[in-house]
């Protein structure tokens, strides 16, 4: 870890240095993904979910130009009431740091602040990918999972995405995408799309045993692990789609685009589909956290030395 770069707590700073189990936790979700107070109460249960596993959690953003990674409550309630913040993914970070800005971090972001920190696990939602109908729109999240040696857990993307597309691009970039107890892609409210995975696994200890194969390597990529929402909070996936497919014909009209997109979407869609879509998705933001400290505390035996 280096001082200048990245500023841990001490809780967070102590785990690293013992070779305890961390787990990165986003912070656009808090800003961007979901509306007040539910995105900090998730926040918190997301944290306690990582504890509940035996690893460290460890919620990333800029505070006044810092980047952070461990947050008090009182920071973290304090994101929850800026929506307006700035959504940093790995263009931003230069730009909120350079002029004190606080910003939160997408998956882009996270993986980076995680790895300056040496964070190796990182919990969250879903990831950005390529957006429907804008084969060009290619979130930066995607190329990050290529280069930076970060493992996300996550329920895959959402379908407001094009996921085929977005399975190819992670393809391209040489990102290993795990299913942890699925055969197929999720599609974030649902379970399984009729889009295969690269390898079923069945436990934390697999999946750490892949990430650290990758470390030994040395070939500097990120590991896309994908968990479905847990079967009672699944979403039928036919209501989603058709929220989804009305919300992006509405951005078209909208002109809506860029780094907007995603938020737009996202609200417009839980919007549509009210209480639905949030169960799934506090369902799944609590299940991907336990199975990140899992994965967490079942890969530091490999780093201890
Ligand atoms: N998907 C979700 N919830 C989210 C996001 C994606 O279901 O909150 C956020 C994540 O922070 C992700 C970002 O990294 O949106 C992707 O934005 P973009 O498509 O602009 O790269
Ligand atoms: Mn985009």
């Amino acid at each position: 870890m280096n001082p200048t770069r990245i500023t841990c707590s001490p809780e967070v700073q102590a785990a690293l240095d013992g070779g305890q189990a961390v787990v990165a936790l986003e912070s656009t979700l808090i800003t961007h993904g979901l509306p007040y107070p539910t995105s900090v109460e998730t926040a918190l249960a997301m944290e306690a979910a990582v504890r509940e596993s035996g690893a460290v959690p460890a919620t990333i953003a800029v505070l006044g130009g810092v980047l952070r990674a461990g947050l008090s409550v009182a920071e973290i309630d304090q994101l929850g009431q800026t929506p307006n913040t700035r959504k940093c993914s790995r263009r931003d970070l230069p730009i909120a740091i350079a002029l004190g800005e606080t910003g939160s971090t997408t998956v882009a972001g996270t993986m980076i602040a995680a790895h300056i920190a040496g964070i190796r696990v990182f919990a969250t939602g879903g990831i950005g990918g390529v957006h429907r109908g804008h084969p060009e729109d290619v979130s930066a999240d995607l190329l990050e999972l290529g280069r930076t040696p970060v493992a996300v857990v996550s329920s895959g993307a959402k379908s407001i995405l094009d996921l085929p597309r977005t399975l190819e691009v992670l393809e391209t970039q040489g990102v290993p995408v795990v299913g942890y107890q699925t055969d197929w892609l999720p599609s974030f409210f649902s379970r399984v799309t009729n889009l295969p995975v690269d390898v079923r696994v069945e436990n934390p200890e697999q999946v750490a045993a892949i990430i650290a194969a990758s470390g030994r390597l040395g070939i500097s990529h990120g590991t896309l692990v994908v968990v479905p929402v847990p079967e009672a909070d699944e979403m039928p996936a036919a209501v989603a789609e058709a929220a989804i497919a009305q919300a992006q014909r509405e951005a078209d009209e909208q002109g809506v685009h860029g780094k907007e997109s995603t938020p737009w979407l996202l609200s417009r869609v839980s919007e549509l589909t009210a209480a639905e879509s949030q169960r799934a998705n506090l369902s799944l933001l609590i299940n991907n956290s336990r199975v990140g400290g899992q994965v967490a505390v079942a890969l530091a035996p490999h780093y201890a030395y």
